[in-house]
């Protein structure tokens, strides 16, 4: 069993579910909504697909695999309504399908930082998937120290009698940036208290030593590859030496 599929999962926290709403918002849109659900569950599938068989494939050829795990989640009804209202907009299906391209979410967790980059740019030469927006917060963090490789993409999604482009969020990131980003979302929820420009800085300093460490075990990682692969270029050169050697002293 691969890494992927022992610690495959889909996390789904509470779904924008029409049973939930507030009957003030979004009102009468629950077919709507419901189609919107369905697109994002799709989206969310195609995606995943790809990037299995993408880890399939390198389990296979490579000595190992770049892909950790995979999660995916539908944003939360409180999460879309909260963005709408920070963003002044509608309270409408329509308005969140048009400007929030963080409903069908899916964050891909990589053993080192080339391997997320590689991951990216293996997804971005699919010929089915539109590349919308990246933000690389690996080349360029937040100043709350957070890093990620963020791609919005669409992919189409086929229907029984229709077809449907679907936008969703990639977050592809290291396991140790992925570590800060999940402890840091916990810890959060004192950043408006007293003090907390202390805590911010302290968070950022974690995530600074952090992304050192990511960066020493990639160049260890590199060092190994620059050492061990001479070794077996020498083993297959001697074999393939004694092979042809055996052939010559054989032949008449
Ligand atoms: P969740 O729980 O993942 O849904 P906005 O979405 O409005 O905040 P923007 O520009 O649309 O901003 O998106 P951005 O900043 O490119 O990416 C937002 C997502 O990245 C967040 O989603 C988090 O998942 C993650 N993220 C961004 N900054 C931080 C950070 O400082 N700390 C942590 N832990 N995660 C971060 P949501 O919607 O906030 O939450």
């Amino acid at each position: 069993m691969t890494m992927l599929e022992s610690s495959d999962q889909t996390v789904e926290r509470r779904p924008f579910d029409p049973a939930s709403f507030d009957p003030e918002i979004l009102q009468g849109e629950y077919q709507e909504i419901a189609n919107m659900l369905l697109a994002c569950h799709c989206g969310i599938k195609e995606v995943r697909t790809k990037l299995e068989i993408l880890s399939d494939e390198m389990q296979l050829q490579n000595s190992r695999n770049p892909i950790e795990y995979i999660r995916s989640r539908i944003k939360t009804f409180e999460s879309i309504v909260g963005k709408l209202k920070r963003r002044g907009l509608p309270m409408t299906v329509e308005a969140a399908r048009r400007e929030l391209y963080d409903i069908a979410g899916v964050r891909v967790v990589c053993t080192f930082v080339d391997d997320v980059y590689r991951i990216a740019r293996m997804l971005e030469m699919q010929d089915d998937i539109k590349v919308l927006i990246v933000k690389d917060y690996i080349r360029n963090p937040k100043p709350s120290g957070y890093r990620s490789y963020h791609m919005i993409v669409e992919v189409p999604v086929f229907f029984s009698n229709h077809s449907e482009s679907v936008r969703v969020e990639i977050q592809i990131r290291t396991i140790a940036m992925d570590f800060w980003a999940t402890l840091e979302h916990q810890l959060n929820y004192k950043r408006e208290q007293p003090g907390s420009e202390e805590i911010v800085r302290r968070l950022r300093a974690c995530a600074d030593s952090i992304a050192n460490t990511d960066q020493e075990m990639q160049s260890i990682r590199q060092t190994l590859e620059r050492l061990s692969l001479p070794v077996r270029d020498q083993v297959q050169g001697a074999a393939g030496l004694a092979a042809s050697q055996s052939q010559g002293t054989d032949q008449p």
